[in-house]
């Protein structure tokens, strides 16, 4: 057994483990984690105020790991510090989160150590990065959420949320763009609670980062008003402690740490190089670096006695006393503060506040009716005077896209204001949906607006909410070529699409006023699903509920608006948003034709996509060919639900900049062409 300091033997253990399993698996990153062990060994030894055995608990310090390829670095720890496992209902299980086993099956199916983790499968995992940058973009979310939420529920003696969120990045994320414009809107928020560390091997895949980045980081975090401080070796484990005591001290704006590191540390031949990045070093390699840690050379996936013990005693000793003092206080605090004790535990579980849709508009029937957007902000604004926790904003188009909450007391989120529930993320998409990301992994119910056709500069972080089940809301107007004179660049073809390719995603794009209100039914109860609403910038006509079936049919995604005599249309008319209207005036022409039609509203493929095979059958008969669908914007897809020989009416091109009166005559949004299109269906 090897005669090392504690602090040395738990650093190394880090280390082994991550070389064998990187070895084992013959794939993932070595280098990092022998790298950054001692730089994470400080920080959750020493500083991190997290628990073990209640890795939820809600005022714990958050951990990002923003180089999420080095995760046998986070796994490592994670078994270590003995966390323990959590169930989907939040509750505390007793077993562990990582077992050694895991650890062994780095990367293989089923095993809680995959090659990227980020949130949700496994517990401890605040979050991580697969697509470089979004880690340390998120921790602003994490941060922002720490500082609305000690606003929201502090009162004087009761500190229920002060937590610190540090972040974990190498050279690849503070590349991205994505970092920038997170680094940029933390610094003017003066997020004092967040830290990041910046990993600075100077290595990425292609060979030492001088190929394509000279940057001076430090001057650049300066210029975004954040704190830099600088640890000149990452095995430095003092130098590295008053590195956090200066973060944690430091109260008017972010810290960066720069540490420099040696990539692959104590390896012979790869230390300092990029073969040390992603792939195993190889058994000789691996026996030689062992050697110079003072380690047994063939042992494998050794944790020597004493080292979990360590970290019991340690990061272990002072979480438990620090959960166990704010469940203390917290029974004070319901005491004293029964409302906002009830709602952080709501919050903390994902569930809505008792009486949570009053107030929800309905709206009656209006030929002239309103803009999606316009009835969105009415509904908005009800149910989030119902939900306090409902906070958000805009990239900087909250004027058009109507998301503002504008009752009394809605505030604006600023530095030193951080209570304020409307947020300005600036014109920084990509960063709102990571920030989104932050909020919604914190247990606030975030939404963010733009227009749809930005929603490609921010579709990395909308995925990752995908994949990691969380309820973010997003907000897209300006759904289609209906945008009009603003012409192609800013009219969405492909968009909507796009987004129905996303697995778990739902897209909800409502007909009218009443099915605006009806989404953000379906969207608010959604624990572990994103969304995106979207809406038209022009009006919409309110739809005759009395005439045509309840806008309550949403939730289903798709239903019979308007039907047949006897329910037994010939021919079917599905569409979704702006052109339900388009198809009931259709539907109208065509009944006094003689010829029976029925329209189908499909507001979403996906909760259509869950309904039961009778209910499908029943809005969609498979006897019923003659279909004809319209939608502006792509017809990919829809042959799906008008079959090979149905009709989709749609885009196939981009669009063109002019009125939207003409834009929908060229491009054949109008009655009649949806009249000749379903009597072509029936052959007439
Ligand atoms: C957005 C994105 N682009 C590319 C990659 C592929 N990739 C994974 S790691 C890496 C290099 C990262 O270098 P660095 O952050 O310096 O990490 P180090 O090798 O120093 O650990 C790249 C390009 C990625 N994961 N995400
Ligand atoms: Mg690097």
């Amino acid at each position: 057994m090897p005669t090392l300091d504690l602090d040395t033997l738990s650093v190394n253990t880090i280390r082994t483990l991550s070389m064998d399993a990187v070895q084992q698996a013959n794939s993932g990153h070595p280098g990092t984690p022998m790298a950054m062990a001692p730089v994470a060994y400080a920080l959750w030894q020493r500083h991190l105020r997290f628990d073990p055995n209640d890795p939820i608990w809600p005022n714990r310090d958050r951990f990002v790991l923003s180089a999420g390829h080095a995760s046998m670095l986070l796994y490592s720890l994670l078994h270590l510090a003995g966390v323990k496992a959590v169930n989907p209902k939040y509750e505390t299980l007793g077993q562990l989160s990582v077992t050694l086993d895991d650890i062994k099956r780095f990367r293989q199916l089923d095993s809680r150590c995959p090659g990227h983790p980020e949130y949700r499968w496994t517990s401890g995992v605040e979050t991580t990065t697969g697509p470089l940058g979004q880690g340390v973009a998120t921790s602003v979310g994490m941060a922002i959420a720490g500082k609305w939420m000690a606003a929201h529920f502090n009162r004087p003696g009761f500190e229920m949320v002060g937590f610190h969120v540090y972040a974990l990045a190498g050279d690849g994320c503070l590349m991205e763009g994505i970092s920038q414009e997170a680094a940029s809107l933390a610094g003017h928020l003066k997020l004092d609670n967040l830290c990041w560390i910046y990993d600075n091997n100077r290595i990425t895949i292609e060979g030492p980062t001088d190929l394509a980045f000279s940057d001076d980081v430090a001057t650049r975090f300066i210029g975004y008003g954040w704190n830099v401080t600088r640890v000149g070796d990452a095995n430095d484990l003092a130098m590295l402690d008053r590195a956090f005591e200066t973060a944690k001290k430091t109260t008017d704006r972010p810290t960066l740490i720069i540490v420099d590191s040696h990539i692959g540390y104590g390896s012979p031949t790869k230390q300092d190089t990029h073969a040390a990045h992603g792939e195993p070093l190889g058994e000789q390699e691996i026996k030689l670096t062992k050697r110079f840690y003072g380690w047994p050379e063939d042992a494998k996936f050794l944790v020597p006695a004493g080292v979990c013990e360590h970290f019991t005693a340690g990061m272990g000793a002072r979480g438990a006393k620090l959960r166990g003092e704010w469940m203390a206080l917290f029974e004070a605090y319901k005491a004293k503060y029964p409302e906002e004790a009830d709602a952080l535990f709501r919050m903390q579980h994902r569930q809505l506040p008792e009486g949570w849709d009053k107030g929800l508009p309905a709206f009656p029937p209006d030929a002239k009716g309103l803009a999606g957007r316009d009835a969105s902000a009415k509904v908005l604004n009800a149910v989030a005077q119902n939900i306090p926790w409902i906070i958000g904003g805009s990239a900087d188009l909250a004027p058009s896209t109507k998301t503002r909450l504008t009752f009394e007391g809605a505030g604006d989120f600023e530095a030193g204001s951080y209570g304020g529930r409307n947020f300005h993320f600036g014109i920084r998409e990509h960063a709102m949906g990571a920030i989104l990301n932050g909020l919604s992994l914190s247990k606030v119910r975030p939404y963010g607006s733009g227009f749809l056709i930005f929603s490609d500069y921010g579709r990395a972080p909308i995925r990752l909410a995908a994949i990691m089940e969380i309820p973010v809301i997003y907000v897209f107007t300006h759904d289609s070529i209906g945008v009009g004179e603003d012409g192609p660049t800013h009219q969405p073809v492909e968009q909507l699409v796009s987004l129905r390719a996303v697995p778990g995603l739902i897209t909800l794009r409502p007909a009218d006023a009443n099915e605006v209100a009806e989404a953000w039914r379906v969207i608010l109860q959604f624990r572990h699903q994103p969304a995106c609403l979207i809406l038209t910038r022009q009006a919409l006509p309110t739809l005759d509920r009395a005439r045509y079936a309840s806008a309550a049919g949403v939730a289903k995604g798709a239903y019979v608006l308007a039907d047949a005599p006897g329910g037994k249309p010939d021919v079917l008319l599905l569409a979704t948003g702006s052109e339900v209207a388009l198809c009931v005036a259709a539907h109208e022409q065509l009944a006094q034709e003689g010829v029976k039609s029925r329209v189908v509203s499909m507001p979403s493929w996906e909760l259509f996509e869950r309904q039961s095979p009778d209910y499908k059958e029943a809005v969609l008969p498979t006897s019923v060919r003659a279909r004809v669908s319209v939608e502006q914007g792509s017809t990919l897809g829809w042959e799906r639900y008008v079959g090979a020989t149905g009709r989709a009416i749609g885009m196939r091109t981009f669009g063109a900049s002019a009125p939207l009166k003409d834009l929908q005559k060229k491009f054949g949004f109008d009655p009649g062409n949806v009249v000749a299109a379903a009597k072509e269906q029936l052959g007439k």
